[in-house]
């Protein structure tokens, strides 16, 4: 920690060069209130809806920002240049030992600075693209629960390092009942020594992300709340994108690109920014590649604010008071999981947009665990959580949700009364709408003719996605009642889909497999007889036949012959 008690002074040395013309130019906006700022900008501006571009801004009021000069830190020789660090073999005993205590290579994460330099990683239009001069303040919350050391405190000095200091109202660390002694005490006087405000509030118990981001929140003096998990590094230019957005549409939620901090080396990687966010029928958040639709949308400009579906949920910016108008965070839900999916739908069902903005990068460490506890249990929590986004904002897709989790019914949702009467007073749109308008591409089906079991009359087994990826082929087996692989959509595009993936057949006869669905027809077109009760491809007109040849145990396509083992039963057996 030894350069960092220098902190103070040599921010102090530094602020009379390189920092002041940024500053002063912007310190007129508190000056002005942001609300005055925010209708001169609008007023001399008439927007159309669709604001992704910067040309919107009147020029006059647009600079080029400065990148912050970095306080002088002694450096290490670790790591610098967001380079990975590679370990000395004798390193690996104990660093394999100490892995599990963060879920990542604390023993690496020591050996850099806490004020390490990055590459600019960002693409050359990003460099010079100009952001209006007056722009609101933020506070930054970063919410912890037995966080290391060296990973908070180089979070909070990549925050000091690169975002101008004019827009940085101050630094808020929220520590959730964390049992560590360091983050005590220790952690109160080092933060008094930075070149920036900085706070440490605690909850009182363990209250989970949510609620100890809602204590955060309620501290903010700054006009912008801007969210981050406490193992990020923020890189060059970070913050004047996303506050610049905020300028143009205050109902506007921003999130950075998310690089990669890798949880072995630290090395830096930048992530594709052709990426965006969705999920799955469980209510899992995925990456999944932009559509054309939105690339045509963004005139092919990579550097133009992508329109997301979700968001990941751990790092973005929100006006405050925007923040508490659109109903803050689900109370109701603990420790993890699913606050970012009910953030992500409230926004666009209410009015709002919800954006990544390709020009501002923040590293993460992605873990592939949690090293922490969850008090009651990590399914029964996740799975509590997800119930009460389905409950409130998903309309009949709910069935999606519950059918492909077993367990799920059997959770207690809690009162959602509150959050219901949210979405009418906001007068906020449907899922259905938010399928149409926001995620056309999602693979939950818009309209759909069955949800649930396929079984063959004859074996009385099911089909049975078998937990197999695309590609392969899919399973029947016995009827379980239960959902999960075994619930397919019968959709009124003619798929028979599992999640992401559709029963495709290519050959005429043969194996029948599961294929990421192109929504084309094609080989994915199936049509159901409920008279006939048998399910033909569209293509070939043969029928799906469950073989018990030893040798093919499984769903295959053959010549219809109105036998039983080409007999379906679409019938829902089980309870949500
Ligand atoms: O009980 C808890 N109390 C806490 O304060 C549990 C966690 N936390 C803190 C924790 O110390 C961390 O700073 O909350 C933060 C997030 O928890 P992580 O880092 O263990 O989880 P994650 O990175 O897997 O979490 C992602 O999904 C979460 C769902 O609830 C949150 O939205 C996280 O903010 C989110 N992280 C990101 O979006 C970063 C990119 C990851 C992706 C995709
Ligand atoms: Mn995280």
């Amino acid at each position: 920690i030894g350069p960092n008690c220098k902190a103070k002074s040599s921010f102090e040395a530094n602020s009379d060069s390189g920092v002041n013309e940024q500053f002063d130019a912007a310190s007129a906006a508190p000056r002005m209130g942001w609300g005055s700022v925010q209708e001169n900008m609008l007023n001399r501006f008439k927007h159309g809806d669709d604001r992704s571009d910067d040309s919107t801004y009147p020029s006059h009021l647009l600079m080029r920002w400065k990148p912050m000069p970095p306080v002088r830190e002694k450096r290490g020789k670790h790591g610098e240049g967001g380079r990975g660090v590679t370990m000395k073999p004798e390193q690996e005993a104990i660093m394999k030992q100490k892995f599990k205590e963060n879920q990542f290579n604390i023993i690496a994460s020591d050996m850099i600075s806490l004020n390490r330099s990055l590459q600019d990683i960002r693409q050359g239009e990003c460099k010079s693209k100009k952001y209006p001069t007056l722009m609101p303040t933020t506070s930054i919350v970063i919410v912890f629960h037995n966080e290391a050391w060296s990973t908070l405190l180089r979070t909070v000095w990549s925050v000091i390092n690169r975002s101008p200091r004019s827009l940085l109202k101050e630094i808020l660390l929220v520590d959730d009942a964390s049992e560590r002694d360091f983050l005590g005490k220790k952690l109160e006087d080092y933060v008094a020594t930075l070149p920036v405000e900085t706070k440490v509030l605690r909850t009182e118990k363990r209250s989970g992300l949510i609620r100890a981001r809602l204590l955060g929140a309620k501290h903010v003096t700054g006009q912008v709340i801007t969210f981050l998990d406490a193992h990020c590094e923020c890189a060059d230019g970070w913050l004047e994108p996303l506050l610049a957005r905020i300028v143009l549409n205050r109902k506007t939620v921003v999130c950075p690109v998310i690089d990669v901090i890798s949880d072995d080396t630290f090395e830096y990687v930048t992530a594709s920014d052709m990426t965006w966010g969705g999920f799955n029928w469980k209510l899992n958040f995925r990456w999944y590649r932009v559509p054309q639709r939105e690339m045509t949308r963004r005139n092919q400009d990579r550097t133009a604010p992508l329109r997301t579906p979700t968001m990941a949920g751990g790092l973005f910016s929100i006006d405050k008071d925007y923040f508490y108008e659109l109903g803050s965070y689900d109370e109701g839900m603990d420790i993890w999981g699913g606050e970012n999916l009910e953030m992500s739908f409230r926004v666009w069902q209410c009015g709002g947009t919800l954006e990544i903005i390709p020009c501002s990068h923040v590293g993460h460490v992605f873990r592939d665990k949690s090293p922490y506890s969850f008090p009651g249990g990590v399914s029964k929590i996740v799975l509590h959580n997800a119930a009460r986004v389905a409950e409130v904002w998903m309309d009949e897709w709910r069935d999606f949700y519950y059918a492909m989790n077993p367990g799920a019914s059997n959770v207690e949702v809690g009162d959602v009364s509150e959050r219901l009467a949210l979405r009418e007073k906001l007068k906020c749109k449907s899922f259905r709408w938010y399928l149409e308008n926001i995620y056309p591409e999602s693979q939950m089906p818009l309209d759909y003719y069955y949800l649930g079991e396929i079984k063959n009359v004859d074996s009385q087994h099911c089909l049975d996605t078998m937990s197999r990826k695309s590609g392969e082929k899919v399973g029947m087996s016995y009827c379980h009642g239960l959902g999960g692989n075994q619930v397919f959509a019968y959709t009124k595009r003619s798929q028979i889909m599992s999640d992401d993936n559709c029963l495709d057949a290519s050959n005429i006869v043969g194996p029948v497999s599961l294929i990421r669905c192109h929504g084309l027809e094609g080989n994915q077109a199936w049509v159901y007889d409920s008279k006939e009760m048998t399910i033909k491809h569209k293509t070939t007109d043969q029928c799906l036949e469950h073989s018990m040849s030893a040798d093919q145990y499984a769903a295959i396509l053959n010549e219809c012959d109105g036998s039983r083992s080409q007999q379906w039963t679409m019938k829902s057996n089980f309870h949500w």
